[in-house]
């Protein structure tokens, strides 16, 4: 048996109903309500007279619910309240995480009685040691709960997701005791969050009135209150990492101030100075050819990609002379690893001089997300200083077994990374990305089709107008041509007239 089975409400953490069970649902649920606010108010939780809140605001009434931590019976009532609000939608959450410092005594009561792994966000992040926001398990890409105990306007919440965020963990819905009914659900709606109360402010006042612990005066002003809060919310203050950014159908220009990594700045100001994004993959075997290649198509591209391991005579000669080339035309390289293994393999494989990547010829490298956030930390613990990785997300070729699920994963895990991720490999530019992440998009040929081993391509305008990516990857198209530099400035033409296209009919400027 736990702790919150003996509770005086009707709820029980087993899900049996006690006193209330001969009344039926519905007047069940109301008397445990009445109960419970009466009980608050009996405690001292709840105040009237005249309060200055932390928004500057006057409020005739006030919450202190802090003082519930001296009624454990009062807490499990609250805790098993709050579950019940929320226990149909178990499998929509994984963990969950107490706003400090209020909500933590509840958020606990709920994750032992109901077997939920629980996080915890510190105010205060250390100075020393692991220096981080958030304790516990961490799985980017997993969707948390958050538990709150009054809500305003909601910013409270929004700081607790803004921490939760930065380690990828993701925040779709939060259960709160009380809604002050001052524009939280709407705040927090717009940023996709929804909020579910056990009671709001009205139905309170009205079970304290028919209770007879409020007069009419206090019911009158709190009503009025209401009545110009509903015109004017209380104001929301947005923690950094939430405040509105560019959105990705901006120009790329508008977007280099919203990036974390120098190589994404640099990179969206190459292709708005080159008036490109384009991406050659240069998949030759000799040398001769890639350098050829480097020198005649890269006035007319923002990155080169290569596949190191495929080429026959690959020495760091090459590499120098490939940054060379790099500096000169003004583009990125990008070698195509695919880094797929747990961190520490992937740290060696990175350092091995068989791929000279020590030496910083290719600033940029790709990996998997499969294996987890090692194989970014692994990279980022060898990497050349100032270079960084773009995730592989979703794959082009068909019968790729990249599910949505796994992108929102792998998604997550890039932005929980953005010192060293500067963007994502994918077909089309995943919800949730921010527009500081470039998304790069291979196969892509002047015509729609596949070759014979089942690599899909789209058009330059699918990808870049309708699909929502930054950069056109292409191979085949471009070097097995008889001519191709012009063919080159055919796809730099056509991917960068998508580009104009999309942000022209997003109503942007350029
Ligand atoms: P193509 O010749 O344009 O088909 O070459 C596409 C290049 O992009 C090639 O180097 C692939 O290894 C690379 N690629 C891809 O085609 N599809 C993917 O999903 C990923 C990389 Br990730």
């Amino acid at each position: 048996m736990n702790g919150c089975e003996t509770a005086a409400n009707g709820v029980q953490a087993n899900g049996r109903a006690t006193k209330h069970e001969k009344m039926g649902p519905e007047a069940d649920k109301m008397a445990e309500l009445r109960d419970l606010i009466c009980h608050l108010y009996d405690v001292g939780a709840v105040k009237f007279g005249s309060f200055k809140l932390k928004s500057g605001m006057d409020s005739p009434v006030y919450f202190d619910l802090r003082v519930m931590v001296s009624h454990p019976q009062l807490m499990c009532t609250v805790s098993e309240l709050l579950w019940s609000k929320i226990s149909d939608r178990r499998k929509e959450f994984t963990s969950l995480c107490g706003v400090p410092y209020n909500a933590l005594p509840l958020a606990t009561l709920i994750s032992v009685n109901h077997d939920i792994p629980m996080l915890i966000r510190r105010k205060e992040v250390k100075t020393y040691g692991t220096k981080k926001a958030i304790e516990g398990s961490i799985v980017p890409g997993a969707y948390c709960l958050v538990v709150e105990d009054v809500i305003s306007s909601g910013g409270s919440i929004l700081e607790t997701v803004a921490s939760l965020e930065k380690e990828g963990i993701l925040v779709k819905m939060a259960v709160v005791l009380l809604d002050r009914e001052q524009g939280a659900d709407r705040n927090l709606r717009e940023r996709g969050i929804i909020a579910i109360s056990v009671f709001n402010m009205t139905e309170m006042m009205d079970i304290l009135y028919s209770a007879g612990k409020v007069t009419s005066a206090e019911m009158e002003s709190v009503q009025k209150y209401l009545q110009t809060n509903a015109s004017d919310p209380v104001p929301l203050t947005l923690p950094p990492s939430l405040t509105p950014s560019p959105k990705p159908h901006t120009a790329y220009s508008d977007r280099i101030s919203a990036t974390s990594h120098p190589l994404s700045a640099r990179l969206l100001s190459i292709m708005d100075d080159k008036k490109t994004n384009l991406a050659l993959s240069a998949d030759v075997q000799t040398s001769k050819k890639l350098l050829e290649l480097a020198d005649t198509v890269g006035p007319h591209i923002c990155l080169l990609k290569t596949h190191a391991d495929i080429m026959t005579d690959f020495t760091m000669e090459t590499a120098s002379n490939l940054k060379m080339l790099a500096q000169q035309h003004n583009f990125i390289v990008m070698e195509d690893r695919k880094f797929g293994d747990i961190g520490n393999t992937v740290k060696l494989q990175y350092s091995s001089p068989a791929l000279s990547l020590p030496s910083g010829w290719a600033e940029l490298v790709t990996c998997h997300a499969l294996p987890g956030p090692g194989v970014v930390e692994g990279l980022k613990e060898v990497a050349v200083e100032g270079s960084g990785c773009v995730m592989v997300v979703e794959m082009s070729s068909q019968g790729s077994l990249t599910t949505p699920d796994y992108v929102t994963g792998a998604v997550a895990m890039a932005i929980a990374h953005p010192e060293f991720v500067v963007g994502v490999v994918s077909r089309h530019r995943p919800t949730g990305l921010p527009p500081s992440m470039i998304v790069m998009t291979p196969g892509v040929k002047l015509l729609q089709g596949t070759d014979s081993l089942r690599q899909k391509y789209i058009t330059p305008e699918e990808a870049i107008e309708d699909l929502d990516s930054d950069i056109i990857i292409v191979g085949r198209g471009i070097y097995t041509s008889p001519n191709t530099v012009e063919t080159a400035k055919q796809f730099k033409e056509r991917g960068y007239s998508a580009y104009l296209q999309r942000i022209q009919k997003n109503g942007q400027e350029h």
